[in-house]
């Protein structure tokens, strides 16, 4: 923490979050990273394990989503996971470095008959020493202090996009639903995590009116994912124009500097983009990803390139500097680090005064 922090607001404007969309890119990304190591150390990552514990034919009809009963994108379905199942991915997951576990279920909300079983997944999850987090789809009042009285860590459940925009993207559930499903978990006393997808073909107001609505919140969510639409065939977004990426970490800066205290997550859509771009999205702020090579259904990083990733930029040195997967070939700084120790000529100036 190396300045002081602005005060959280809860009273921004759009015209404010679409003015700091629209900053020079590099005053935006120094005004987000001040903001940022207020709060953070700026080369630390969560990272979070996703598992989807039941699959596809979901009622909802989310237009970019895969699961979505209402489109064909040749999705295996899967009932509810076993609890066991599900804890031996956990356990795997705790294995490659994640901290947190996500369950993620194609639910219009859980049924109640499937309540005892998440039950015992939270409380499996927790005795791993892992935090945990469900996103099922909406919560009611009860159901919301059912899953935190488990113990439950955090509850997903993203807005989207703004309030103007929504009505193109789902029409099987409302913007209020969201707020009030939200409300429950914050009332249960759960951590909030909620954001948004970018490349829906919202414009930079939509953008703008998102964060907008999340920064507002009496508490901002402790998480917000930002994703950025993973295309999937046969989905209604399947042919959506691309993301400029310098917009995307545009929305994350702005994010940051609206939520200072909150963990960005880079969330969906790593896999389709650059290190460089990712690397971007940290110095905007982002300080929080999903590890593994799966998210809910799609594709992501597999966990060599994301280990490869962290030591270029740094990031998580203490948790993983000496892991074996630190190939000399993958992180050519400790290959010269550890080559040159052996050298009689080279001086280590981080060794220490003598
Ligand atoms: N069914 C639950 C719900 O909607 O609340 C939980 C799972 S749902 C897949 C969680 C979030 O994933 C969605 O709200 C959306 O923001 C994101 N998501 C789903 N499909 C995506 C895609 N194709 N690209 C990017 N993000 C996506
Ligand atoms: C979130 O905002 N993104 C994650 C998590 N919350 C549940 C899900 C991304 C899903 C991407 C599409 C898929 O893999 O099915
Ligand atoms: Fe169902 Fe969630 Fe996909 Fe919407 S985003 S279709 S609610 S699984």
């Amino acid at each position: 923490m190396t300045s002081t922090p602005a005060p959280i607001r809860h009273n921004w404007t759009v015209a404010e979050a679409q003015t700091l969309l629209q900053l020079p890119f590099n005053d935006l990304i120094f005004q987000a990273q001040q903001a940022h190591r207020a709060h953070f150390d700026p080369n630390e990552v969560q990272v979070s394990t996703l598992l989807s514990i039941k699959t596809g034919a979901c009622p909802e009809d989310c237009k970019y989503c895969p699961q979505s009963g209402h489109y064909n994108t040749g999705l295996e379905k899967e009932k509810l996971l076993a609890v066991q199942q599900v804890l031996a991915e956990a356990q795997r997951a705790k294995a490659s470095g994640a901290t947190r576990f996500c369950m993620g279920a194609a639910w219009k909300n859980p049924p109640a008959k499937d309540m005892p079983y998440l039950i015992e997944m939270i409380k499996g999850v927790r005795a791993l020493g892992l935090e945990s987090c469900m996103t099922l789809g909406m919560l009611s009042a009860e159901q919301a202090y059912e899953l935190a009285e488990a113990g439950l860590d955090y509850y997903n459940h993203n807005l989207d996009t703004s309030p103007e925009f929504y009505g193109n993207i789902i029409t099987t559930r409302t913007y209020a639903d969201r707020l009030d499903t939200l409300a429950h978990v914050r009332a249960a006393g759960m951590n909030v995590c909620s954001g948004g997808i970018v490349g829906l073909g919202e414009s930079a107001r939509d953008r703008a009116a998102m964060l907008v609505q999340l920064a507002n919140m009496p508490a901002h969510p402790e998480s917000v994912p930002i994703n950025m639409l993973v295309k999937v065939a046969g989905t209604p977004l399947a042919e959506a124009d691309d993301v400029d990426g310098i917009d995307f970490v545009r929305t994350i800066a702005a994010a940051k500097i609206m939520m200072p205290a909150s963990n960005i997550r880079l969330s969906a859509g790593r896999e389709q983009m650059s290190d460089e771009l990712q690397a971007l999205a940290f110095l905007a702020g982002a300080n929080s990803i999903f590890l593994g090579d799966k998210l809910l259904t799609t594709a992501n990083p597999g966990v060599n390139r994301d280990r490869e990733l962290f030591a270029r930029l740094g990031i998580n040195r203490q948790h993983n500097w000496d892991d074996d997967t630190f190939s000399p070939q993958r992180c050519p700084v400790k290959a010269f680090y550890d080559r040159e120790q052996h050298n009689e000529q080279y001086y280590d100036a981080m060794a220490g005064s003598n």
